[in-house]
């Protein structure tokens, strides 16, 4: 374990600014990148700064988005974020207080693979895949807000439509399935 976190901490520093290929777990930093570019039109993440999910800088960019190869770590959901949604990530994965006087924008335009859902009422189900509220959801967009603003909409992902995720916690917001033809809302 030491040994892992050592290699880790190294590579980090090796790769904060340049490309490099071949990193740990088999997946190269290259593959990394083209995942989380892939969740955004070209116009949003083509200048982004790209984070792997443990913090580490995989490529600088300049234009405020950031993307990431993964949602949560190793579910290969490809993400871009805002400045106003990277702040809601941080306090999720911190369990810190958040709210926001602004909208926060996120794409994930390839959406979640098969099992990469979550439980809709809480990030913190100890065993998502099989809560009662699991959903999983095709290519979509997310939207927070400051909270007023989700009155009205239905917490219901079952409808296939806009929904609530998350309502009754800090991290509230809108998800936004845009997928045509191919997956849109996976409900239990
Ligand atoms: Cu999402």
């Amino acid at each position: 374990m030491k040994a892992e976190k050592f290699t880790k901490s190294a590579l980090t520093a090796t790769c904060a600014f340049v490309l490099c290929a071949n990193v740990a777990a088999g997946e190269s930093v290259e593959d990394k990148i083209a995942r989380a570019m892939s969740a955004a039109p070209p116009a949003v993440s083509g200048d982004a700064t790209v984070v792997d999910s443990d913090g580490t800088v995989l490529k600088k960019g300049g234009n405020g988005w950031t993307c990431m190869p993964d949602t949560m770590p190793g579910d290969k959901a490809p993400m871009c974020n805002d400045e106003t949604w990277m702040k809601m990530m941080m306090a999720v994965g911190s369990q810190g207080e958040f709210q926001t006087d602004r909208i926060g924008i996120s794409y994930m335009l390839n959406g979640e693979p098969s099992g990469a859902g979550v439980s809709n009422s809480s990030p913190y189900h100890p065993d998502p895949r099989n809560a009662e509220d699991y959903v999983e959801t095709g290519p979509h967009l997310m939207i927070v807000v400051p909270k007023e603003m989700l009155e009205g909409l239905t917490r219901d992902p079952g409808t296939g439509g806009p929904y609530v995720m998350w309502g009754d916690t800090p991290y509230a917001h809108i998800m936004i399935p845009v997928s045509m033809d191919g997956k849109g809302v996976v409900t239990k």
